[in-house]
């Protein structure tokens, strides 16, 4: 087996290339990362000096590939499957590379921020970041609510790269700010992709793991 896939299960960058690799049933061997344990860590930086998962290992190619969606890129182009994740038609492809970067930057991010603040300490915390955060998410909510509306997957009605940058983003964003009534489009978007075999399987294996989440501190 060539490739050979550096993550952890609980983390969402890593989620999002699980579903591509389950979308296809592309083999490969896991390797959980635990940022604790420094040997692990020191591997990681060894392969990627950024330090950040997921990392992809391809001994057929001699390649290493980090950042989520040039993995996802990397393995549409040399491992294929049924569910295609760059569409062929350009006008298809840009769209689906403009909706990643979107729910990477506008949902995942800010997401991020807010959690990453829950594991700060109390001197170092950073509410008016947070609640930039906040503010970025609800126009991100306000604008896939818009667009779900009318269609099924985040660039129509095929499954893509931006699907799979959106499920991991979106779990994570409803756990620190729900979708509430106003978004129903958004819940619902959601609930298809928790339905996809391959999204589905990624969350069933990340459930042991979800005590590990960093709660919000109750006032
Ligand atoms: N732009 C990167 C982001 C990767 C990322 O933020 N990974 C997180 C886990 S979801 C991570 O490695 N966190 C550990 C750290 O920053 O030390 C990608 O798309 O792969």
């Amino acid at each position: 087996m060539s490739l050979t896939l550096h993550f952890h299960p609980l983390a969402s960058y890593c989620h999002k290339v699980l579903i591509a690799l389950y979308e296809n049933d592309a083999p490969f061997t896991p390797n959980i990362v635990d940022l604790g344990n420094p040997t692990k860590r020191a591997a990681l930086l060894k392969l990627w000096p950024i330090g950040k998962f997921p990392v992809l290992e391809d001994d057929a190619r001699n390649q290493t590939v980090p950042e989520s969606t040039v993995i996802i890129e990397y393995l549409d182009r040399y491992y294929p499957g049924r569910t295609p994740f760059i569409p062929a038609e350009f006008d298809r492809a840009w769209r689906a590379r403009l909706r990643d970067r979107f729910y990477d930057l506008y949902v995942h991010e800010p997401m991020q921020k807010i959690v990453g603040d829950r594991l700060r300490p109390p001197e170092k915390k950073d509410p008016h970041g947070v609640e930039e955060a906040r503010a970025r998410l609800r126009a991100s909510y306000n604008i896939i609510d818009h667009e779900m509306a009318a269609q099924t997957w985040a660039i129509g009605e095929k499954f893509s790269l931006a699907d799979c940058a959106a499920a991991p983003a979106l779990f994570y964003a409803n756990e620190v700010m729900p979708f509430g009534d106003s978004h129903k489009n958004v819940a619902a978007y959601f609930n298809r992709l928790k339905a996809r075999p391959s999204y589905a399987r990624v969350l069933r294996e990340a459930e042991p793991y979800f005590a590990m989440f960093p709660k919000e501190a109750s006032a």
